[in-house]
């Protein structure tokens, strides 16, 4: 047997560098203005995000730094209609559905407001146990299959996960039942400690499509416009009743796995460095500036525009982090059931006896 990785080419069309290799596509210079400032904001976010977990605001939290552009590229290009089906580190994702950026910090403390995700933004629940979501998003697609919705789903997960039973059990779900899905691998090189080539022999996600008898792409992560154009076309082929497909974006974590783990403990500096060169958001600067589509000055004006924005949100975050210890009894049932009702009581009782 041939080596099958050669089937998976690698799909980019900026290069690290800013320099088109391909062409923009569906994308428009004035699209790329907007993200470019938007991931700014998103990426001072993020960082502020460590902090406030060094500062014992939030709990744990786990950084999307380095994956913007593989978690814009795989939602910009949904439909209002579509479902996206996410995991702990997709706050980017789940903000351009709609869903606030903050929701990653009400999650770090186990907050009632997690739960709360609009409804017309068709995000599931940020998933933690490894893999669990990819069938969770073969439910999604099927549901609407049955239901002949026009819907394309995007369920994202990363490169640990395709060592998970319930990615290969989900995957031939959804080969079987044909479903309309995008598994979309955000390949980050490592599963906390565990480098990719340790966790499979295989030399790619994507070629682990051919099991299953579906299409796979291997694209630049870290490239938003190949990451969007790619997607564009699989989400359209994808309500025309085609599909699953597998989509393998070849990024990299510049952060630690969460704010409980030292990368400096298993990776090399080297390492950090090479994939800091290919950033996805400086790769797309690089593009502008060439381009004379944005100036130094317009740069150094979307950096005050960041740590504007990020005090916004806190303070919306901070204003609503308080909360009252009945909501712990509260939260769970739409209606109280009666054994519930009456612990609640007891707890009331305590509370005054207490003072608290
Ligand atoms: C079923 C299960 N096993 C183990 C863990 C502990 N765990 C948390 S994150 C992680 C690594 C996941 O790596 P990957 O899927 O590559 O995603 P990444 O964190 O790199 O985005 C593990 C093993 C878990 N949450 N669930």
């Amino acid at each position: 047997m041939g080596d099958v990785s050669e089937l998976f080419p690698l799909i980019v069309r900026m290069d690290e560098d800013g320099e088109l290799v391909g062409d923009l596509g569906l994308v428009t210079k004035q699209d790329l203005v907007d993200v470019y400032r938007e991931m700014r904001l998103l990426r001072a976010f993020d960082e502020r995000a460590w902090n406030l977990q060094r500062q014992g605001v939030i709990g744990t939290y786990a950084p999307f730094k380095g994956q913007e552009a593989a978690q814009l590229g795989a939602t910009k290009p949904l439909d209002d209609s579509d479902w996206l089906v996410p995991t702990y580190r997709d706050w980017a994702a789940g903000y351009v559905r709609g869903v606030p950026v903050t929701h990653g910090l009400f999650f770090s403390k186990g907050h009632p407001r997690v739960g709360d995700v609009p409804k017309s933004a068709n995000v599931l629940p940020a998933q933690v146990v490894i893999g669990a979501q990819t069938l969770h998003g073969v439910g999604v697609a099927w549901a609407a299959k049955l239901k002949h919705e026009r819907t394309a789903t995007v369920v994202t997960f990363g490169d640990g996960s395709t060592s998970q039973g319930d990615f290969h059990e989900a995957m031939n779900f959804a080969s079987v039942f044909s479903v309309p899905l995008i598994f979309f691998c955000e390949n980050n090189q490592w599963a906390i400690s565990v480098p990719i080539e340790r966790q499979m022999r295989a030399k790619t996600i994507a070629q682990r499509a051919l099991a299953y008898d579906m299409e796979g792409y291997r694209v630049d992560g870290n490239d938003y416009v190949a990451v969007y154009n790619l997607i564009a076309e699989l989400a359209g082929r994808v309500r025309n009743g085609e599909g699953p497909f597998l989509v393998e974006a070849v990024t990299y974590r510049l952060g630690a796995h969460t704010t409980a783990d030292d990368p400096s403990k298993y990776r090399v500096e080297a390492e950090e460095e090479r994939w800091a060169r290919r950033d996805p958001i400086s790769r797309i600067e690089k593009f502008l500036l060439r381009e004379s589509l944005i100036d130094e000055e317009q740069i150094q004006a979307v950096d005050v525009a960041a740590k504007a924005w990020v005090e916004e949100v806190l303070a919306d975050f901070k204003a609503e982090l308080s909360i009252s210890s009945s909501v712990l009894f509260q939260s769970v049932y739409a209606e109280m059931p009666q054994s519930l009702a009456n612990q609640f009581d007891q707890y009331m009782k305590r509370v005054k006896e207490v003072g608290a």
